[in-house]
């Protein structure tokens, strides 16, 4: 087993001796909750929140209250599996780990020989956030010259917006929010995505904030607002240029923190928002005029406004450039000068830790083919140069990825090799010719950091791999071997490579006590005093106008759209993760019959009763779901929160094969809500 180093507290209940154990959640969640698990004969029995930890303080969220239910699943795979059904069919048989090594390394020397490396392609997202487990392939597959895959499902688009603008400025700390008197909830359903946040929302609820959001439904958040604008699908770009004419229009901008501290407010005022009048802006929106004035007044006039960024509205052809001009209205009342003011983006805190000596780009000889991830329907298809082999790890793209029924269609093909290294039985592994059980955070070492909060915290091993279970740094140790690489990063087992880590350091990194770090607790990174005034773009600016893009300056453009009548919101679900958690009953169960909520008038127009099973369609595919009649969700607009797997559905198909592999306007980002159906009695 791995090493244990940090403090363990040990007691007795009943004849057994129980140890607590620091852990983190691994999942990709901007929370990165502290855990505390309790360890008896090996197993984890119990999992519950750190209290010490600085930001999540002792609170889980319904799907991590009972992980060691998900650790300790029937379902985990325990053993290698060899396919002997036609793929997608799940039957296998098991294997030894010599023998899955000794396949895979031979099939994978055979395409090298006859296509060349750039014929397999490495696939993972983020199953685990863990630095060293989330990257453990990038170092091999640098060295296979291997095609390279483009990580760009979330919401690349919202980053590269808050670069435009912001540059390399860090975003404001979380808890500031509990200095706020009006917090905007932008298009994030914190309740469900995002919870520890809620606890400075709610502090200064109790100050007495007004809590404000912007979203396409009534999701879950909505029950801690005390307002709620919905907007047209992808619509917000022109809603804030909306609130910026009111805020020029009534002389709500501040022009001492603009002349100091802006950099093109004359341009934009003068070219851009003269066209976003009330009414202008009414009509692109949905919002009445009303709405729009009662907003920009209501954030000028505030005296700390934060708002908070979720990723929703980025995901739309327009994404990007919809975030930048969000991202811009701070700047116009002076917002970042205010303690309790700004704007929560994703947080920044990847250079507190040294990556490049993860990730090991110096080991590609040469720059190989780049595939999109939202695209592999389309790479998986493709005749000329056709990929010969994937490797899949955490990232389950048969159920995450859009445009499922093309990604299917390139799983089921004979001539390609499919690895999948996972904790279950996935869809994706289903279409598997060789499946290797992977250890789950519990059982294995890592670092960790967060996007949403300061926090880094290193974990150990808490318990012995469950079957035959391995790491992912451990299997590419193996395949490393097989393949006769011998670089010294390859063979590291992740202690050692999150030591090397650590002690390697960064400048920010070097500001913590490492003796903390090493021994599991959670340790905040220091944010420096000013950084909300310290702008780190090439002007020393917010650069509302950024010379360097094809366009300058914030404007408004349309979604993509379909030619159906609904949009259809992808949204989160509170109890599931993307596709994760899908081996717990209980929580399936909360989420009902695989419903899409729709409203009250649409379905009558239809003639749609509520519990009747309907198929939703466009030009991509057809999924079949339970109708919930539902005020939550405004005319035109439909939702099916959350991912769920192929058998779950109805017709063997889920909510993605509905989306689209188009991609957003910056970043080739994932487009999920830009997407429209139309929708019949099944
Ligand atoms: N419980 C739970 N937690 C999660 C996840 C999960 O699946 N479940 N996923 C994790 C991951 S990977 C991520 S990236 C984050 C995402 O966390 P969030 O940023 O909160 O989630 P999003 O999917 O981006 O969508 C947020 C909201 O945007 C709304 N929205 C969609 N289109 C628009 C629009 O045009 N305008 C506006 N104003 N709103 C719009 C959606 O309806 C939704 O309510 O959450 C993480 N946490
Ligand atoms: N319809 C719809 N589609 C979506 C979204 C949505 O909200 N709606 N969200 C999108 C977003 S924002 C994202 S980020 C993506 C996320 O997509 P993914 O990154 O694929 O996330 P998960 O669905 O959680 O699947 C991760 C898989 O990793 C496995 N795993 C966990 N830990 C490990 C490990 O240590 N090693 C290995 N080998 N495997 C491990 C888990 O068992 C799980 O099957 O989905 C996107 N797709
Ligand atoms: S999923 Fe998010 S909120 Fe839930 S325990 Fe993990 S980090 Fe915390
Ligand atoms: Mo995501």
């Amino acid at each position: 087993m791995a090493r244990n180093l940090q403090p363990e507290r040990l007691f007795r209940r009943g004849g057994s001796l129980v140890e607590k154990r620091r852990s983190v959640c691994p999942y990709d969640c901007p929370d990165a909750c502290g855990l505390v698990v309790e360890v008896e004969d090996g197993k984890a029995v119990k999992v519950a929140g750190d209290k010490e930890h600085p930001f999540t303080r002792g609170v889980l969220c319904p799907k991590m209250a009972n992980y060691e239910q998900t650790v300790h699943s029937p379902d985990r795979l325990t053993t290698p599996l060899q396919r002997v059904g036609p793929k997608g069919s799940g039957q296998f048989r098991p294997i030894s780990w010599a023998t899955a090594i000794r396949i895979i390394a031979d099939k994978w020397q055979t395409i090298i020989r006859e296509d060349g490396a750039e014929a397999i392609l490495p696939c993972s997202y983020a199953g685990t956030m863990g630095l060293v487990q989330r990257n453990a392939g990038h170092a091999f597959f640098y060295k296979m010259g291997a095609a390279r895959l483009d990580r760009t499902i979330c919401s690349p688009a919202k980053g590269y917006a808050w670069e435009a603008i912001m540059g390399k400025t860090l975003s404001v700390h979380p808890d500031e929010v509990m200095d706020s008197d009006l917090v905007i909830l932008w298009s994030s359903n914190t309740m469900a995505t995002n919870i520890h946040f809620l606890h400075g929302v709610r502090e200064a609820k109790q100050r007495g904030a007004q809590v404000w959001m912007i979203d396409t439904y009534e999701n879950a958040t909505a029950q801690i607002a005390d307002k709620v604008f919905l907007v047209k699908p992808g619509s917000d770009g022109a809603l804030a240029l909306g609130m910026m004419h009111i805020l020029v229009r009534d002389g709500l901008t501040d022009e001492t923190f603009i002349a100091e501290h802006v950099r093109g407010y004359e341009e934009l005022k003068q070219n851009i928002l003269p066209d976003y009048t009330p009414e202008a802006v009414s009509a692109l929106t949905g919002l009445d005029t009303a709405a729009i004035v009662t907003l920009a007044h209501a954030y000028a006039k505030a005296k700390a406004p934060f708002i908070c960024l979720g990723s929703g509205l980025s995901r739309y052809g327009n994404g990007s450039m919809a975030t930048r001009t969000i991202i811009a209205l701070p700047a116009l009342i002076g917002a970042w000068a205010k303690q309790g003011g700004g704007l929560l983006n994703s947080i920044s805190t990847g250079s507190a830790v040294p990556m490049a000596a993860v990730t090991r780009e110096d080991l590609l000889e040469k720059p190989t083919r780049i595939i999109n991830m939202n695209q592999l329907g389309d790479a998986l298809n493709q005749i000329e140069k056709p990929l010969k082999g994937i490797y899949v790890y955490h990232y389950n793209p048969a159920a995450v990825n859009p445009d499922q029924n093309q990604v299917i269609k390139g799983l089921e093909r004979e001539d390609l090799f499919t690895v999948v290294h996972e904790r279950f039985m996935t869809d994706t592994a289903k279409y598997a010719d060789i499946v290797l059980p992977c250890t789950s955070s519990l059982e294995h070492g890592d670092l960790y950091r967060s996007y949403g909060q300061y926090v880094v915290q290193r974990a150990y091993a808490a318990i012995p791999p469950i079957g035959e279970s391995k790491s992912n740094k451990e299997v590419f140790a193996l395949l490393a071997e097989a393949m006769g690489y011998d670089e010294p990063v390859l063979h590291l087992t992740a202690d050692e490579h999150v030591d090397l880590l650590i002690k390697t350091g960064t400048p920010w990194l070097n500001q913590i006590n490492k003796k903390k770090l090493n021994a599991g607790e959670p340790v905040e990174l220091p944010v420096p005093d000013n950084h909300k005034l310290t702008f780190k773009t090439p002007s020393g600016k917010i650069e509302l106008l950024n010379p360097r893009e094809a366009e300058p300056l914030p404007r408004y453009f349309a979604p993509y759209g379909d030619a159906e009548p609904f949009w259809l919101m992808t949204a989160p679900s509170l109890y599931g993760l993307n596709s994760s958690f899908s081996e717990r009953a209980e929580l399936i169960k909360r989420r009902g019959d695989m419903p899409l909520l729709m409203n009250p008038a649409d379905a009558a127009a239809k003639g749609l009763v509520d519990g009747q099973k309907v198929v939703v369609f466009n030009g991509r595919g057809e999924v079949v779901f339970t109708l919930q009649v539902t005020p939550k969700t405004p005319s035109g607009v439909v939702v099916a929160e959350g991912v769920w797997k192929l058998n779950q559905g109805f017709n063997g198909r889920t909510v993605n094969a509905l989306t689209a592999q188009r991609l957003t306007d910056r970043a080739g980002g994932s487009t999920f809500y830009d997407t429209k159906v139309d929708i019949r009695p099944a």
